[in-house]
């Protein structure tokens, strides 16, 4: 039996309760294709940074080092300012690990509505792939004149020519096993150094792999299309905050921010992975008992994957798809009244039922 060591982060808010049903559903992964893992659960959260002064040890990164992979949950809650919560976990975690490409499928699914009319499940289908280390998301910047009325902040905005060509090269590799089509979501025409810079980059990269077809939107209008045809897309790739805003619409366009999975990858393997659901803790629901686990366990199945445990893997969606085309059971957020609980179990026990391999 192959065995994982996997560093768990719950987070805050919803990771709290959609974390437990990922774990059920990879348990029962693990009991159909003989695969083990050793769980480390680290509380590193608001909640511990209100007690500690930190979201998580100062050596947390080390302690993170020598695992197969993270799965994490939710980073976020009220009484913490958001960009401390995620400067103090997240984005450390994303940077140290090189993991610069954060992978994001967009899928409608059956017995999903979508608010997009007249797409039926396996017509949208595509990927976002979000430049995950550099980008809009930058720490070179400053507040001048604090609490007075010349008071100003400057954010740089950090593209390299090693960050775009990484995460395009990426993009088009992934195109090439898919439907050989790339995207690239810019704003060259009011953002007038770093966007033609990706613009050129793009059309560099996009040189190297001549079988697969092109096109490039300024986000405005790539945004309204997301919405109106959403089935032109395959690959999508974009920047650090093009691509996180997109993934948000994207998972809003296939039914809910409860189905869309993620994975920060590195993907030369140097470090761990992580694998995390789009969606934040959503402290407007969290405690309840509603949130909805697909994220969190197709998270899970993009870990499997990005393991080697391809079959496992794939049983995993498939049981998704299988227990969502069902009219029951359905969190609130999908029209339904069941709990987390209840959709997590329904997924382990198909996990254990589907057929097996392909
Ligand atoms: N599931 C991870 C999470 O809590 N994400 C919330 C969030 O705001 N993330 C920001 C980002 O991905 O840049």
């Amino acid at each position: 039996m192959k065995r994982y060591k996997i560093a768990v982060i719950e987070g805050d808010g919803i990771g709290r309760e959609v974390v437990p049903e990922g774990l059920r559903v990879l348990e029962s992964a693990g009991r159909r294709y003989d695969i083990g893992f050793t769980w480390k659960h680290f509380d590193w959260s608001c909640e511990t940074y209100l007690k500690t002064g930190r979201m998580m040890p100062e050596d947390g990164l080390e302690q993170l080092r020598a695992f197969d992979a993270i799965y994490l949950g939710a980073v976020g809650y009220p009484g913490v300012p958001d960009h401390i919560s995620l400067w103090g976990l997240l984005i450390p975690i994303r940077r140290a690990f090189s993991q610069y490409v954060n992978l994001r499928p967009i899928k409608l699914l059956e017995g999903i509505e979508t608010p997009v009319k007249n797409f039926k499940a396996g017509e949208i289908d595509f990927c976002i792939v979000r430049e995950n280390n550099e980008g809009e998301y930058s720490e070179v910047g400053g507040r001048l004149f604090r609490n007075s009325d010349a008071e100003l902040a400057v954010q740089e905005t950090v593209f390299t020519r090693r960050g775009c060509d990484r995460i395009m090269r990426y993009a088009f590799e992934l195109a090439q096993k898919r439907n050989k089509h790339v995207t690239s979501a810019t704003k060259s025409n009011g953002i007038v150094f770093t966007m033609p810079f990706w613009d050129e980059r793009f059309a560099v990269i996009a040189g190297e792999f001549p079988d697969v077809k092109t096109d490039h939107f300024h986000i405005d209008i790539l945004s309204a299309h997301f919405v109106r045809h959403p089935d032109w897309f395959d690959v999508v790739v974009g920047s650090n905050l093009f691509g996180d805003i997109l993934s948000d619409l994207g998972a809003a366009v296939v039914g809910s921010m409860g189905l869309a999975p993620s994975a920060n990858l590195n993907p030369e393997r140097e470090y761990p992975s992580m694998f995390e659901p789009v969606h934040g803790s959503a402290p407007d629901i969290a405690g309840k008992g509603i949130a909805n686990p697909v994220a969190q366990i197709w998270s899970g199945a993009m870990m499997l994957q990005h393991l080697g445990e391809v079959d496992a893997s794939r049983s995993v969606e498939k049981a998704i798809s299988i227990v969502l085309a069902r009219s029951d059971p359905r969190t609130p957020d999908i029209g339904g009244k069941a709990s987390t609980r209840d959709l997590g179990e329904a997924i382990a026990t198909e996990v254990l039922a589907v057929p097996a391999r392909r």
